[in-house]
């Protein structure tokens, strides 16, 4: 079917907005400018070339059973530029016993989008659900440390190949609290999120960190609760730089659902819609609200569909998808791509965030709120190893570093590595070398450290822990 494109179709501008942006649309383009006299509208056929016309993706999630099923893979090719694998990336399925991983499922799914220049997102690193049983049996700090190793391990080894990752999936409750949902994770402290992200920054700084959730897609209590965990994250330089919307829609969107996208983008982070997919007999209608809502939100970076076909859903009977069960278009493609072709300038406009590693104010924890104009504390500090997680061929390693009673600026820890012990990745601070007497010294935003309050980093090496020490200086 071809689709006749409404406005705007300003080759210089579109080809500016695909800078950094998918291959597969940077060629469409690019072959749509070479050819100014053939029809420009070639570029916005399909949902990608049509979103990227804004700078923005169309993407879908892709179970590796699917690829080899030509029909399907036929139309993921040609539509859709990002994938988000269903549930490859999930913890069940890459670390199914512990410190031992299984990458093979999502690697061919990558595999994939790498020969079809399709990009990735991760899905997902801590999440109360589709927990591998060790996981489950876990809790406190051997749960703490096992999630800090699953994110280092698993973001190193998709390290530079993964858009943005759902660092953290659904850790709100339903219901009209507002809080935070019991689970395991939970219970190792409500520190555990900004814990997974500041892991996730220094296990790979280009990827962006999202969380992601549902019924978070109008302002209501569970949104307002993600809402204020964001605008704390920014206050206090946690990283995090998108919220994905996931948007399991029955029937109809709340009235504000294009306001509820607006307000976090305005506290400074990407949105998108991560797991769309949308019931009842206005379906077409609703699809063509949600995108339009998106296009009209300058920081709503991407949409993706839970799936392709009807018989590709999660939500068997419901037909919830873009495509028939036989891979035709539905009403509902025509209205998002009908949408996404009247779109004006997108996220290309607004500045990136992504490779942010140094966000400002400090994140120790202090025992009093802190004076903003009092003179700058000088003094000691100690540091103390907190936590240990060794497995056979290897260890995680937290250490504390608390301040003495004038408070320090800045700090350094000396730690005497065990023989044999090599230091792999480090968060929070800056490793001189990796074996041996290591120094560690603060990073720009917790270098200061108030009387009596602490700061935590650590590091994970390959060896034994066993004869490990820190000790600190500061000033
Ligand atoms: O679509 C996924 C389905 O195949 C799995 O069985 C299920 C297991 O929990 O997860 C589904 O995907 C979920 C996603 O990972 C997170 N948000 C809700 C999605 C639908 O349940």
């Amino acid at each position: 079917m071809r689709i006749t494109v409404p406005r705007h179709r300003d080759l210089p501008r579109a080809k500016t907005s695909l800078k950094g942006w998918g291959v597969a649309a940077g060629v469409a383009l690019v072959t749509g400018a070479m050819m100014v006299l053939a029809p420009a509208a070639d570029a916005a056929t399909t949902l990608g070339a049509s979103a990227a016309q804004s700078g923005r993706y169309f993407g879908t999630a892709v179970p590796n059973s699917k690829l080899g099923d030509s029909t399907y893979s036929t139309i993921l090719d040609r539509e859709f530029n990002m994938i988000t694998p269903e549930n490859e990336m999930k913890w069940d399925a890459t670390e199914p016993s512990q410190n031992s991983f299984s990458f093979g499922a999502a690697d061919a799914i990558v595999a994939h989008a790498t020969a079809h220049g399709q990009r990735m997102r991760g899905h997902t690193l801590a999440w109360y659900q589709q927990q591998p049983g060790w996981v489950q049996n876990l809790s406190g700090t051997a749960l703490r440390n096992a999630m800090i190793n699953h994110i280092n391990q698993v973001m190193a080894h998709y390290k530079g190949k993964i858009y943005a990752w759902d660092v953290v999936n659904e850790a709100y409750a339903d219901g009209t609290g507002g809080g935070r949902r019991d689970s395991n994770l939970q219970r190792t402290g409500n520190d555990w999120i900004e814990v997974a992200f500041r892991t996730a920054r220094a296990a790979d700084p280009a990827a962006k960190l999202c969380y992601n959730d549902y019924n978070t897609d109008g302002v209501n209590a569970k949104s307002t609760g993600v809402y204020n965990m964001v605008q704390d994250f920014k206050a206090r330089g946690v990283p995090i730089d998108c919220v994905g919307f996931q948007s399991h829609i029955t029937n109809s969107i709340p009235s504000d659902y294009q306001a509820n996208l607006q307000r976090f983008a305005n506290l400074g982070v990407d949105v998108q819609i991560t797991e769309l997919d949308v019931s009842g007999s206005n379906q077409a209608a609703v699809y063509g609200q949600i995108t339009q809502a998106c296009m009209n939100v300058t920081r709503c970076t991407g949409i993706t569909t839970w799936g392709i076909r009807d018989s590709d859903s999660w939500r068997s009977g419901e037909n919830p998808l873009l495509f028939d069960a036989s891979g035709n278009k539905k009403a509902a493609y025509t209205s998002v791509l009908n949408a996404l072709n009247a779109a004006g300038p997108g996220p290309s406009s607004s500045p990136s965030t992504g490779t942010s590693t140094s966000p400002s104010p400090s994140p120790s924890v202090s025992p009093s709120s802190q004076p903003s104009q009092s003179p700058p504390p000088s003094g000691g500090c100690t540091a103390a190893v907190s936590s240990v997680n060794q497995w056979n061929t290897g260890f995680t390693a937290t250490i504390r570093v608390t301040a003495g009673s004038a408070g320090v600026n800045a700090w350094t820890v000396t730690a005497n590595l065990p023989s044999g012990a090599t230091i792999t990745n480090s968060w929070n601070a800056t490793p001189s070398g990796t074996s041996g007497t290591v120094r560690f010294t603060n990073l720009s935003y917790n270098g200061h450290i108030d009387g009596g309050a602490y700061t935590e980093f650590g590091f994970q090496a390959n060896g034994n822990a066993s004869g490990l020490t820190v000790s600190c200086s500061g000033s």
